[in-house]
């Protein structure tokens, strides 16, 4: 062990026992500790955790697709598809799109190389009236022997044993920030009923998607709440997608503050420290990165981008770009 991270052992951090397994009992000022490894420290760490749950020069592929954007009645602060937000970043609000289109757009998708197919409604919860859509949007996808995931927000136990029965394969509901600051965020719900939702999700059998959002203004603190939040879960979540905040025009939060690159990078890797066999996703805001600031992330243990030109409603790289980027640093797209 390196002196640096013998004195964060001292400290409480003991980053290289943490590592080894598959521990939910993090203490905040344990995360805090590893936060605060020199940089050099932190990232070989996460990448030797990487190393002994992951094939380091893998990477997977998930594609998204809005299939009912905007309206949304809840309030998060920095989505563009809130009703209330709709005024003055000028989104267009859709109905829920057929099955086919859906269909169609997961098999351009496969055809371009993702592996999972991500399906994504501005929802605080999905209408009994919607599921046998989504429920033939599940199966059509799954048919083409890609992975399935939705995010569709809150969920009854009802439509969970739908989606399950379905063959859904992931659930993406993210807590998004600490629980601390998720009142500045949000006020239309409560973290307990995102909690709520993730532990019917995990009950019933489908894999749990779910992580946050940095660079909307929060501490460390938060950042560090987050990810104690989800590495504290009865099971880690299959996967953690760690979005860098798009601050989009017209959002309340348009003007705030950006977040440090290499915070962002400490925060993937303290992600993988935590949550050694999770899937750890490089997630919104790569499109203003450099393919340096990515590299840094891939080697703090991010398995896994959201790939294909536009996420939900924004902008996200070409794949001929990520697939040149993969090139140059010996990537294999999965
Ligand atoms: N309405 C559902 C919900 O909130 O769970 C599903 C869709 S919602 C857009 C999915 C996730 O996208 C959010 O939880 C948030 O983490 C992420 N997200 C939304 N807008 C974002 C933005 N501007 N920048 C980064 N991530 C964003
Ligand atoms: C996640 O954590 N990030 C994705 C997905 N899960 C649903 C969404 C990112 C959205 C970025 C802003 C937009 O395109 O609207
Ligand atoms: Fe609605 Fe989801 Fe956007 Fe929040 S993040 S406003 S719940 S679509």
């Amino acid at each position: 062990m390196t002196a640096p991270l013998d004195a964060a052992a001292k400290a409480g951090a003991d980053p290289i026992p943490a590592a080894m397994g598959t521990r939910h009992d993090w203490q905040q000022s344990e995360i805090l500790d590893l936060f605060d490894l020199p940089l050099m420290d932190l990232l070989f760490e996460a990448q030797r955790v990487h190393r002994i749950a992951h094939d380091p020069n893998r990477v997977q592929l998930s594609q998204l697709i809005s299939i009912k954007t905007g309206g949304c009645a809840e309030d998060c602060a920095y989505c563009s598809q809130a009703a209330s937000h709709q005024k003055t970043t000028g989104l267009t609000a859709t109905k829920l799109m057929e099955v086919e289109r859906v269909v169609k757009a997961a098999e351009r998708a496969k055809a371009g190389g993702a592996s999972r197919y991500c399906m994504g409604a501005a929802w605080t919860s999905p209408k009994d009236r919607d599921m046998d859509t989504l429920l033939a949007m599940v199966k059509g996808v799954k048919d083409l022997g890609m992975e399935t995931c939705m995010t569709l927000g809150m969920l009854t136990d009802e439509q969970t044993a739908q989606l399950k029965d379905a063959g859904l394969d992931y659930y993406n509901h993210n807590v998004d920030t600490s629980e601390e600051y998720y009142g500045q965020i949000i006020t239309t719900r409560s973290y307990q009923e995102r909690l709520d939702t993730l532990a019917r999700v995990r009950d019933a059998g489908i894999n749990v998607c779910s992580g946050g959002i940095v660079g909307m203004g929060e501490a460390r603190e938060d950042r560090a709440g987050m990810l104690r939040t989800l590495a504290n879960l009865p099971h880690h979540p299959e996967s953690v997608p760690i979005n860098m905040l798009v601050a989009v025009p017209g959002t309340p939060l348009e003007n705030v503050e950006k977040l440090d690159p290499f915070e962002f990078v400490r925060t993937i890797a303290v992600a993988r420290i935590m949550m050694p066999f999770s899937e750890v996703r490089l997630s919104a805001g790569r499109q203003s990165m450099s393919e340096e600031l990515q590299a840094m992330c891939f080697f703090a243990g991010a398995s896994s981008i959201f790939y294909g030109e536009q996420l939900l409603t924004t902008p996200n790289p070409e794949n001929n770009k990520d697939l040149a980027l993969f090139k140059k640093l010996g990537l294999q797209p999965a």
